[in-house]
Parts: C-alpha cells; structure tokens; sequence
C-alpha cells in the first residue's frame, strides 16, 4: 500500500442474515470483494473493504425468542460464524460492521431524519405516517403484492421466490418511493455504469419504468430495530437499517469524518442478483432523498446452484466452504469461483470442476511452472537469479507479454470481470510453458549454460511478474 495515497478504494460486500450458516454463496461475495481490494492496495489505493452481519428485524427477533434468548444475546453469538468465516477466508476486510452497534444507530437514525426533514419534488415530504396492509415475508423481509405472489402445493401463499408470507396490518411509516421515479430514471440514464452488468441495469430500468409504490419503513409489531427518530413505538423497516450500514463505516452522520471525506461515496456495492431492487432502487432513492451523494457502483454477481438447485439451508444443500477449504484449499476454493464462471452468470458448482481447475490451472499450469524453473535455479546456478546474456526473439516476446498483461487485468479487475482478468494471466502462463518447452533448459544445461541462464532468467522474471498479478487471488500459495 502507498502511505498517503489519495486515490481510495470503498467496497462492500452485502451485510449477512445473521442467523443463517455461512454457505459458498455468501463466500462467493466476500472472495471476490477481497480481489478487488488486494488488488486495488498493491495498485496504491487507499483501500476500505467492508463486510458484516445483518442483525435486525422479524426473522433475527424469531429465532432468538424459539432460542429462548435475548435477541441481542443471540445475535452476539451467532455474528461470530461471520467474522470467524472472513478469517477462514483469509479476507482483508478493514471494517466488520454489527447493525446492532450504537454506531449504526446513529447513524440510521440522521438518515432518517434527514429524509424526514426533505420534500420531494412534488412539495410532499418524503415520509409520511399512513397504514400498511399487506403481505410479508419475514424470510425475505420484503413486502410483497397480492398479485406477485405464487400458490404452494397445499394453496398457501407464496413469495415469488417460493418462501412464505404472512399478512401484516399496522401503523407504519412510508417513503413515498413512487415519487423518487424520475429522479431514478434520471439518474440512471447520466450514470450509465451505475448499475452493472447492463442486463441489470436494463432490468432494474424497466422495473422502475413499470411504475414504484411507496414503501413500508416501519414495523409497529416488535421492537427488534432501529426505534424511529421522535416516535419509538416504531423501529425501522430492516432493510433501510440494513442499507444504512455502508455509510455507518464510513463515519456517517459525521460528514467531516476522515473516512466519510476519503471513501463517501462508496466505489463499489457488490451484491447478489438476489437483492438488486433493495441496492439499486430503494437505496439510491433514500440517498437522493437525504440529498447525500450516491455509490459510484453497484454489481449484481450471479447466483451457484448446487447441481442445478438452489443453494439453500432449507433444501440442505448449501455448501460449507469450511469443508472445502479443508479438503481442497484456499486459494484452490478462491481461483475456481472466480474462474469458473464468466463474472455476472450463474454457475453450477460442483466438486469435480473444482477439483479439475485445481489440478489442470493452478497444479500443472501454473505450478509446474514454477517448480521446474526454480529447481533448476536451485540445483544449477546457485539458488540465485542467474545473469542474463542477450535477449533472443523468444525471450523478448515472452518478457513482452508478462509485462504487458497488467494494463488489461487492471481493466478487468474495473469492470469486475475476474473470469477475463484470470484469463489474461493464463494466457501468459501457457506461453511461459510452450517456452520452457521450446528453449529445453535441461539440455542447455549440458550443451550451452550461458543460454540456459538467460533463459532461467527470463522465466524468474515471468513468474515474479504472474505471482504479483495472482496474488490477490490466491494470496496464501504464491
Ligand atoms: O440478503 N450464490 O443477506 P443474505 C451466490 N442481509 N451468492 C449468494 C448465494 C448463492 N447461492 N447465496 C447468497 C441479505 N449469496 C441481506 C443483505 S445488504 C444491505 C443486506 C450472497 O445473508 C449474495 O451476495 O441473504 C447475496 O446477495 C447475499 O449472499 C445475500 O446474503
């Protein structure tokens, strides 16, 4: 890292459900926010990377009271599966953010007020007091509308996503997101590269397009939440607390905080395709409400199945990256879902891809490699650097790409495009090996050892340049 930098890095990864099993889904997310900022420190940015636990709301306080806990008791236990995670992931997030810290209370709490305080352009403020009736899904924590919902098997109502609803009938707080729809489409049109990949971005538009109710903010029926500002029979809609939380690690209300003037706003959200209506359409309209400026970024990454199904807790298929971890490696687990998969897509995952990358890229690519110029550096010159002499056709073609390779990585790793960014690498990987091949320092060892030094020499320095631009992906192997 540069010291004094002033070009800064903000990323963040979703906060988590608290209460659920950290799976690979929730990895995913976190490796590839890890990249980014491994990526963007050896690039001399001042980098903050955020991640943390999700603990308000309906389905926190449920699972608590069938634990026979205190919410916040339950919430201190469990957060930890979280943070212990990031470790196992050897993740370098600089901030772990709790919404049930004070600090997050805060700073929801100005958010609000501010809104509160601010008329949309209608002259109407933006939130006002009414009451709610509708369906709920408590899994989701998302409101839902009579005619999104699906029938289950035995006619229960259902999300669209399959999981239950219950109706829900109270006094609530609501922002008046119908009028925050020009605003957005506004927005959205002078910021082409806001919401990412565009297919994204041209879903969210015509779902906006389509037309915005308000918004439910409050929830009157348990108090697990953020109390309303002024009206604490009330706590916060989930998901408001929830969103707030990217502007609580950045010092937020304190608008003169260091970190608020150097990472506010954010340069990247990343999330699951899961949750882009929450990132890209209720946030950047609470935002522009407050009158406070919005992420520069927001990227919806795919979805893993587990053999064409959903990843899931209830379905039991969610893998554990613990396990994984454990029986193929990290920076293995790290490469193969970066790699896999074309960043944005869906994938499919399964063990014998996995296994396959392993092997085939980073074991008999990358790693032969390696192993065969540095043992032969070893027995041969002296576990030294050898001299070069003169640099043939094939030498500078090869020195030539490695050293080119980091302006289109660099491109990639802008656009979250890992799969490219990896390719890129690799391409200079497999020239490295049809090189060792072609030159045989093997045989120059006998026939010719001045060449053989010039050429070990090239390929240290190839390896030096591919183990700098893999190091953030696979930071514990190289
Ligand atoms: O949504 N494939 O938390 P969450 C890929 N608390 N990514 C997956 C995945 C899968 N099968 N399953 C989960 C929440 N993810 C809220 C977020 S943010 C202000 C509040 C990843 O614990 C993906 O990034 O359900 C998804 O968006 C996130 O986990 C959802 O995590």
């Amino acid at each position: 890292m540069t010291a004094g930098s002033d070009k800064t890095f903000y990323v963040t990864t979703p906060i988590y459900y608290v209460n659920d099993k950290p799976h690979t889904g929730h990895a995913y997310t976190t490796i590839a926010c890890d990249v980014l900022a491994r990526f963007k420190r050896l690039d001399g940015y001042r980098v903050k990377f955020l991640t943390g636990t999700d603990e308000h709301g309906q389905k926190v306080a449920k699972a608590a009271a069938e634990k026979g806990v205190s919410p916040q008791a339950f919430t201190d236990e469990v957060s930890k599966t979280f943070s212990d995670l990031t470790e196992a992931l050897d993740v370098t997030n600089d901030d772990f953010i709790r919404t049930t810290e004070d600090r997050h209370t805060k700073a929801c709490q100005a958010l609000w007020t501010r809104i509160a305080e601010n008329n949309a352009p209608d002259g109407k403020p933006w939130i006002v007091l009414d009451t709610y009736s509708g369906w709920y899904s408590v899994r989701d924590e998302a409101y839902h509308t009579e005619d999104e919902l699906t029938k289950g098997p035995d006619g229960t109502k259902l999300a669209p996503n399959g999981n239950p609803v219950e109706w829900v009938e109270e006094e609530s707080y609501f922002f008046r997101l119908s009028a925050a729809e020009p605003l957005l489409l506004e927005y959205y049109d002078n910021h082409t590269d806001f919401i990412a990949p565009k297919s994204r971005r041209n879903e969210v538009t015509s779902f906006v397009k389509g037309g915005l109710r308000d918004l439910s903010i409050s929830r009157t029926t348990f108090d697990w939440g953020v109390p309303v500002p002024g009206n604490d029979k009330h706590v916060m809609y989930v998901w408001i607390d929830a969103l707030t939380n990217y502007m609580t690690a950045a010092g937020y209300p304190d608008e003169n905080a260091e970190d608020y003037k150097a990472f506010w706003p954010a340069d990247l959200h990343m999330i699951g395709k899961d949750i882009i209506r929450f990132h890209c359409v209720y946030w950047p309209a609470f935002l522009l409400a407050a009158g406070l400026p919005l992420p520069k970024r927001i990227f919806a990454h795919g979805w893993w199945t587990v053999e064409g199904q959903k990843m899931s807790k209830s379905l039991g298929n969610a893998i554990d990256p613990n396990a994984l971890i454990e029986a193929y490696g990290l920076d293995q687990l790290r490469y193969f879902l970066l790699r896999e998969v074309p960043f944005g897509n869906d994938g499919d995952f399964s063990k014998t891809a996995l296994i396959q990358r392993a092997n085939g890229e980073l074991a008999n690519e990358f790693g032969n490699l390696s192993q065969r110029v540095l043992s032969m550096i070893n027995k041969n010159c002296d576990a030294k650097v050898p001299t070069p002499g003169d640099f043939t056709e094939d030498d500078a073609e090869l020195l030539n790409a490695a050293a080119s390779m980091l302006e289109p990585v660099r491109e990639a790793i802008d656009r979250q495009a890992f799969h490219d960014a990896l390719e890129t690498v690799w391409i200079v990987v497999r020239a490295a090996n049809g090189y060792v091949d072609k030159q045989a320092p093997w045989v120059l060892r006998k026939e010719d050892p001045d060449r053989m030094a010039t050429v070990l020499y090239v390929l240290t320095d190839v390896i030096r340049l591919l183990a700098l631009v893999m190091q953030p992906f696979t930071p514990r192997c190289l």
